[in-house]
């Protein structure tokens, strides 16, 4: 990517609250995600969480370096990955319903905000972006992911359930990204195509947000170690909560120095 071409993602984010990057994934990487998600749901109880955990192929999810200078550039250097789930549309599916994302554990928790917000949410700043990798394209006909730009700045917790002035599906190839702040207000469309619709959905968090996952917790070392230096701030491992005194505490690697590894939890 140029550097015209990341300021003008950058713009784009900053207008729509949305972009779409280009050719993120290969052909091939795509074949082989397709294959290892079908994979997962033929398992007895498919689970289609905490992917990266898998298959290989899914931990591309934070290699690519010009998609993670993105994410740093609205969320800062230690960004954390807040879970990695896949998706499998069907034909038939409908409608997802207009949403935010971090209802759950985010900055759109209704239930966590006080009388004093009168419920007016955060917009002044990206806390969190989701990814959506398109392992098939998205079409109108197959479900795109559609989204209503420049919500992300309307402050109202409350979002309106379609038709909503400006709503438009998000057509992208398959290999690309749709980016998105989550305060974006957005969902699957319905699916009246033919074949299924495949993606990859990573949420990330600024560090000190609460994340969906305890990620640091939940990755296998082996992915961990193939991280490299990125993986204990990718999964959020330098920024974790002490659960010792700060004197016994390794912030680096979110666990007790070796002193006090008799106290590792
Ligand atoms: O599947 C889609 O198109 C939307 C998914 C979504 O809403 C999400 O990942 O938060
Ligand atoms: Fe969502």
């Amino acid at each position: 990517m140029t550097e015209e071409e990341f300021a003008e993602h950058v713009l784009r984010m900053n207008l729509d609250g949305y972009t779409v990057l280009p050719n993120v994934f290969t052909e091939e990487e795509c074949d082989e995600a397709q294959a290892q998600l079908e994979q997962l749901t033929d398992a007895d109880a498919p689970a289609l969480e905490c992917l990266f955990n898998k298959a290989q192929i899914f931990e591309r999810i934070y290699q690519v370096p010009e998609l993670l200078r993105y994410v740093r550039y609205f969320l800062g250097e230690d960004a954390i990955l807040s879970g990695a789930y896949g998706s499998i549309r069907h034909p038939g599916a409908g409608s997802g319903g207009l949403h935010s994302d971090g209802a759950i554990t985010g900055p759109n928790r209704r239930q966590s905000m006080p009388l004093a917000d009168g419920d007016r949410r955060i917009t002044s700043h990206v806390l969190g972006l989701n990814l959506i990798f398109c392992i098939s394209e998205f079409t109108v006909a197959n479900g795109a992911t559609h989204v209503v730009p420049g919500s992300y700045k309307i402050p109202d917790i409350e979002v309106p359930q379609p038709p909503v002035h400006g709503l438009r599906p998000v057509e992208a190839a398959r290999g690309s990204v749709l980016v998105f702040n989550i305060n974006t207000w957005h969902g699957a469309s319905a699916h009246t195509g033919e074949a299924p619709r495949y993606a990859l959905l990573t949420p990330w968090r600024r560090c000190w947000l609460r994340s969906e996952y305890d990620l640091a917790l939940m990755v296998k070392e082996d992915v961990l170690e193939r991280a490299g230096e990125e993986g204990a701030t990718i999964f959020g491992l330098s920024s974790r909560i002490p659960y010792l005194e700060g004197r016994q505490w390794d912030r680096s690697t979110g666990a007790p120095k070796a002193e006090w590894a008799h106290l590792h939890r």
